[in-house]
């Protein structure tokens, strides 16, 4: 498609502007207008009649937002799972891509034993560990703030980012910290055609050097860029297991899109990003201690509410290794 049409689909859908975008455009006399986002959107209606229909044999399953979540009753996390009930609960994860579980008072070995039974277990190279290497602890209090509250996939900057993450609350603050996913499918469906077609060949770099980066100097990032090169993924992805497109760029790892200039790479991400935040793909959860959520990172983008500070929030997290995205 031609630049002027996308450039016409980006100016009548996108939203206010922050100062250094008129200043990156490379159109400056162009005024981009507020994206008016009206209803009825087929598409999540579409998503939740299919989720709607679905059924279960070992558990109940209840949507908790037309996109995508659902609450699931009847399972025991700290109970070894047999085929039969694995095979449902990765059925759950890829059609609901967030399942949320109630007063799972796991041991971090039990945690670890039920990720296990999706695939390979990631260490993270940067983030703290618990009581084992592959247990991620996200410990906040008065002094550790959370930084988590920036929408992205976890770890999208590894040459095979994560299938999915499953998140334990181990203490929760009295209100706040609430965390919220977004449906990457449903956004990747609603955006203008022109749009669609002009992201669907392209790539974009992830690197991990804009957040993890930050905080090592420069001999350390110069050696974890070494292990961890920056990894180019195709911006929509197919999901391995539905076959279906989602968005894949985010905003704390992805850097630009190959083949674009600075100018056109950073309006287009940040048109895209912009999609993400629409409040009608998302699901929001409210934790209390031994909540779990165990999500999708292929077709979601997740944050972490930070409004709680300074209460104490505790949350350990494993995260099983995925495929290259295509
Ligand atoms: O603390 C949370 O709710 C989520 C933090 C996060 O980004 C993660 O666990 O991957
Ligand atoms: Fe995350």
């Amino acid at each position: 498609m031609n630049r002027p049409s996308l450039a016409k689909s980006i100016a009548e859908r996108s939203i206010s502007l922050r100062p250094s975008f008129t200043a990156r455009s490379s159109r400056p006399d162009v005024r981009i207008h507020h994206p008016m986002h009206y209803g009825p959107r087929k598409h999540i209606a579409n998503q939740r009649e299919r989720l709607d229909a679905l059924h279960f044999d070992h558990f109940e399953a209840t949507l908790q937002s037309p996109c995508l979540g659902a609450e699931i009753k009847g399972v025991d996390l700290s109970r070894p799972a047999n085929a039969d009930l694995l095979q449902e609960l990765s059925r759950a994860l890829v059609e609901f891509k967030v399942l949320f579980f109630r007063d799972q008072d796991l041991s971090t070995e039990q945690h670890a034993d039920f990720a296990g039974r999706f695939g390979e277990l990631e260490t993270h190279p940067f983030l703290p560990a618990g009581e084992t290497p592959h247990v991620i602890r996200f410990a906040k209090d008065e002094n550790t703030v959370g930084v988590e509250n920036n929408w992205h996939s976890d770890v999208s900057w590894r040459q095979e980012p994560s299938l999915g993450s499953i998140l334990r609350a181990r203490e929760v603050p009295d209100v706040g910290g609430d965390t919220l996913w977004a449906d990457m499918e449903s956004v990747f469906e609603g955006l203008p055609k022109d749009v669609r077609e002009r992201i669907e060949g392209l790539r974009a770099v992830h690197d991990f050097v804009h957040t993890f980066g930050l905080g090592l100097n420069d001999e350390e990032k110069a050696r974890k860029r070494e292990e961890f090169p920056p990894a180019s993924h195709p911006i929509v992805r197919t999901h391995p297991e539905t076959k279906r497109r989602c968005l894949y760029v985010n905003r704390i790892f992805t850097s630009h899109i190959e083949g674009l200039n600075r100018n056109e790479s950073a309006d287009l991400l940040d048109f895209l990003y912009r999609e993400i935040e629409v409040p009608e793909y998302q699901v929001r959860f409210k934790w209390a201690a031994n909540s779990v959520a165990f999500w999708d990172n292929r077709s979601t983008q997740h944050l972490a509410i930070s409004d709680y500070w300074p209460q104490t929030r505790v949350m350990e997290r494993l995260t099983i290794i995925g495929d290259r995205p295509h």
